[in-house]
């Protein structure tokens, strides 16, 4: 297993996406447990691209070609993580996205597919998402929360733009979680949010704890 992890996370390392694609049908074929994979091994390999590239060991277009090595396994992946215990809306229901500006959505997809597993309604915008896009969504569909992802600074303050939005209408009995490299709980409790997340899994335990 360990050497399964290491593995993964060399793949998105290297951008090479066939092996990423092997390895994740590997994942299921061996019956291994997806999430870990996931987090120990793909998020783990995209983290580390990361962070080569800010120490200007990679170039752009390596980071490109790591994220499609990651959205190739997490494809083949993904399917395995859905279908928990859930049934429409047993829960509540989530509309997460990307806010505008920002086109990271790997995190994202994460978050919703968790959310989706674990008995929520999502409705997932997408990424490059407008302040108000989420606002009218949340409204139409009667959402309990709105999952706001930002992975840049420069997009952070869009987050808090979607919380004046939703008080101007009188919609501030929708919850807003955010999340996303930069996000903090200090940063959460500072705009106004109703809570933070660092990862999926902690998503889960936000929504589940405060809906209903
Ligand atoms: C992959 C990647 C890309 C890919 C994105 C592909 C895609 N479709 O998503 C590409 C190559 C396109 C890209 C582009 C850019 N990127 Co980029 N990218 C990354 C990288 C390496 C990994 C992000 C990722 O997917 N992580 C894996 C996922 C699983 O983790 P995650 O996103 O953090 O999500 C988890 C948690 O944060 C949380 N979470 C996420 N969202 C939410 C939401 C809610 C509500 C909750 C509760 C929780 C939650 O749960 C998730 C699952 O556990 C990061 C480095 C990093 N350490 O984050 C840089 C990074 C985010 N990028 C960065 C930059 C600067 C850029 C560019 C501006 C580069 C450029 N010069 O063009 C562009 C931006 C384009 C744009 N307008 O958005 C910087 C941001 C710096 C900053 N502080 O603002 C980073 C931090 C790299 C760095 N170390 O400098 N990038």
């Amino acid at each position: 297993m360990k050497e399964h992890l290491k593995e993964c996370m060399q793949a998105i390392i290297d951008g090479d996406t066939e092996r990423s694609e092997k390895l994740a049908k590997l994942t299921l074929e061996k019956g291994m447990p997806v999430l870990e994979v996931i987090n120990k091994g793909f998020v783990a390999g995209i983290r580390e691209v990361g962070r080569l590239w800010e120490e200007g060991e990679l170039f752009l277009p390596e980071l490109v070609i790591g994220a499609d090595a990651m959205k190739m396994a997490m494809g083949i992946l993904r399917p395995a993580l859905e279908g928990g215990e859930g049934g429409p809306d047993r829960l509540g229901h989530v509309v997460i996205g990307t806010i505008e500006g920002d086109i990271h959505d790997i995190g994202k997809t994460l978050v919703a597919t968790m959310l989706a597993a674990n008995g929520f309604e999502v409705t997932d915008l997408g990424a490059d998402v407008p302040v108000a896009k989420f606002v009218e969504t949340a409204e139409e569909k009667g959402a309990d929360w709105i999952a706001i992802s930002a992975l840049l600074t420069t997009t952070m303050p869009g987050q808090k733009k979607v919380i004046e939005q939703l008080e101007a209408k009188s919609l501030g009995n929708i919850r807003v979680m955010v999340g996303g490299a930069p996000c903090s709980a200090e940063w959460a409790s500072e705009i106004g949010a109703d809570g933070y997340a660092g990862d999926a899994v902690a998503a889960v335990a936000l929504a589940k704890g405060k809906t209903g």
